[in-house]
C-alpha cells in the first residue's frame, strides 16, 4: 500500500512511522508513506494556505488552490489514488471502511488544520472521514490513525493472519479479558478456570466474558450480534465465582 500524506505537519508522523509494527511494514516494503508540504504549494510570497472565512466567524479556513495544486502535482507525478480528507465531518472510521480501503493499492490522505477546509475542496476528493466525535487540532493525527489501522491488513504486516479476523469490531464482540504470569499479582488471582488446562471450559468462559461485556459496555454492537443457543445458555448460567 502506497500513502501520499498531504500536510503543513509532515515531522508529526516520523515517530508513529518508525515505531514497532509500521516501522517494520515500511523496511519489509509492504507499506510506503509520501509526504507533501501543503507549504510548497502556498500563494505568495508567505506562501499563504488560509484566509478568514466569507460571511465572517472565528479563525482560517483552508483555501482551495494550495490543496488542488498539491493532489494534482503528486498525481502527475506517481499516479491516482483514492483520496480521502481528514475531517470532523466526514463518515466515521469503522473496521468495515479500514477493510474497504486495505485492498485499494493508492490512498492519498489530506490532512487540514486552521477552522476547516474550504467547502469547494469536496469535489477534489472521493471521501471525508472523521476519526470520533471530538475535535482534534488538524488531520494528522486522524491521518496516522488510518495508516496505522489499514497497514494491520495488508499481506506481510502482522505475522498472525487471524489476529485481524479475531480481534472484536471483527467478530462484532468485545475481547474476553487476558491474564499472563504471575497467577497471583498482590491480591488478584488469575480466573481458575484459565490454569485449568480444559479447553471447552476456557472457551465457554472467554465467549461468557466477551457476551457480557459488549452487554454492559457496548449495548449497540450487542443489539447487532445473533446470539446462539449456547450464548443464551451461557448468559443465563451463574458466573465462575458464584459457583
Ligand atoms: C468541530 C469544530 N469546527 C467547528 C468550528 C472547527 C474545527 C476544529 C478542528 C474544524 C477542524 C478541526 C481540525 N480537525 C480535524 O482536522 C479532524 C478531525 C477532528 O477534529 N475530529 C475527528 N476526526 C477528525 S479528522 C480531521
Amino acid at each position: 500500500m502506497q500513502f501520499e500524506v498531504i500536510s503543513l505537519f509532515p515531522e508529526m508522523f516520523s515517530s508513529v512511522l518508525d515505531a514497532s509494527l509500521l516501522g517494520k511494514a515500511v523496511k519489509s516494503g509492504a507499506l510506503g508513506v509520501q509526504f507533501t508540504d501543503l507549504r510548497r504549494f502556498g500563494l505568495g510570497a508567505h506562501q499563504s494556505v488560509d484566509d478568514t472565512p466569507y460571511g465572517g466567524g472565528a479563525g482560517m479556513v483552508l483555501r482551495p488552490e494550495p490543496i488542488i495544486s498539491a493532489i494534482e502535482s503528486i498525481e502527475d507525478a506517481r499516479g491516482k489514488a483514492r483520496k480521502i480528507l481528514l475531517t470532523p465531518t466526514g463518515n466515521s472510521l469503522t473496521q468495515e471502511n479500514v477493510r474497504r480501503l486495505a485492498a485499494e493499492p493508492r490512498i492519498m490522505l489530506i490532512c487540514g488544520r486552521y477552522e476547516g477546509f474550504d467547502a469547494r475542496i469536496r469535489n477534489f476528493v472521493d471521501e471525508e472521514i472523521s476519526i470520533g466525535d471530538f475535535v482534534l487540532s488538524g488531520g494528522e493525527l486522524g491521518a496516522m490513525i488510518v495508516i496505522d489501522a489499514i497497514s494491520r491488513h495488508l499481506p506481510g504486516v502482522l505475522g498472525n493472519a487471524a489476529s485481524t479476523t479475531e480481534e472484536s469490531f471483527e467478530t462484532g464482540l468485545l475481547e474476553y479479558p487476558q491474564f499472563t504470569r504471575p497467577p497471583a499479582f498482590r491480591d488478584l488471582t488469575v480466573p481458575e478456570v484459565l490454569l485449568s488446562g480444559n479447553h471447552e471450559r476456557i472457551r465457554k468462559w472467554r465467549r461468557r466474558e466477551s457476551l457480557i461485556r459488549t452487554r454492559t459496555h457496548r449495548p449497540d454492537l450487542f443489539a447487532r450480534i445473533t446470539l446462539s443457543d449456547e450464548d443464551r445458555k451461557l448468559l443465563d448460567a451463574p458466573s465462575e465465582s458464584e459457583k
